[in-house]
């Protein structure tokens, strides 16, 4: 059996819960700016949510759900998408930098614990790199972007998450088999695209994620909890003490 060697995280709903009060709030800022009557609200988003990337959201929005938007020819489209997208990374980007968002429990006491052991840590997120870089560097400190062996984000693969193609970039990055890492994860999209790279994933759930099919995942909890604020178990044996550690997650991994 392998040692653990690297914990692959994925981003939005994971590290953090980024999608309504961030990134929902940024699409529509920038959809204002434009002039645009798109107002994406709580339940339209979690809709949306079943499309990874932005630009992919968009396009799925206007297929979708606002049909009788009149279009302009598709460069125009393509165009306009781009631009949209580029305002609302730096409305994101600019809302992370206000501190509006921190990490989810566990998040940071798990990457400090794993650091410390020398087990490497890496991203595979749909998300715009820009967007990672800013999460990191306002929540964990300035720098904290290089703790992470391989930052796989956005379009560095043409076929986002459910495609396993993020993940498989991301190992091969670290040079490192499935089977020597654990992958983190929120949503189907998520789970489907890590354990179609092989990985043994663990979920941790949002309000958007909640009743997404995790099968094959190893274990599905709340969030990884911490010793003052336990985790509840959804599927799976989660950690008796409360809270996910590494050496709960050596018992997972052993348990492959
Ligand atoms: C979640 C996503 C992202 C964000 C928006 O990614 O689907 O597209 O909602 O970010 P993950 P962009 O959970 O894989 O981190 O607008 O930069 O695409
Ligand atoms: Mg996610």
């Amino acid at each position: 059996m392998n040692n653990i060697e690297c914990l692959i995280f994925d981003v939005d709903g994971t590290l953090a819960d980024t999608e309504r009060d961030g990134h929902r709030v940024a699409f529509n800022a920038a959809f204002a700016d434009e002039g645009l009557d798109w107002i994406w609200d709580e339940a339209l988003y979690g809709k949306l949510l079943a499309v990874t990337g932005g630009k992919e959201r968009m396009r799925f929005y206007l297929d979708r759900f606002n049909t009788q938007w009149q279009r302009p020819a598709d460069e125009a489209l393509e165009a306009l998408i781009r631009h949209l997208h580029a305002r609302k990374t730096e409305y994101y980007t600019q809302l992370l930098g206000d501190g509006l968002i921190g990490l989810r429990p566990g998040v940071e006491r798990l990457i400090h614990e794993v650091r410390a052991a020398g087990i490497s840590i890496a991203i595979a997120t749909t998300t715009t790199p820009d967007n990672v870089h800013a999460l990191l560097e306002n929540t964990l400190g300035l720098g904290s972007s290089d703790w992470f062996a391989a930052i796989g984000a956005g379009d560095v693969v043409p076929a986002k998450k459910p495609a396993a193609d993020i993940y498989r970039w991301v190992l091969d990055e670290l040079s490192l088999q499935p089977e020597q890492c654990l992958a983190f994860e929120d949503s189907e999209n998520g789970r489907r695209s890590a354990i179609g790279a092989g990985l043994m994933t663990l979920i941790t759930t949002n309000a958007y994620t909640l009743d997404h099919d995790f099968s094959g995942s190893v274990v599905v909890l709340d969030q990884l909890g911490e010793p003052d604020a336990p985790c509840a178990i959804q599927e799976g044996v989660g950690p008796k003490q409360g809270w996910v550690d590494l050496q709960y997650l050596q018992q997972l991994h052993t348990s492959r």
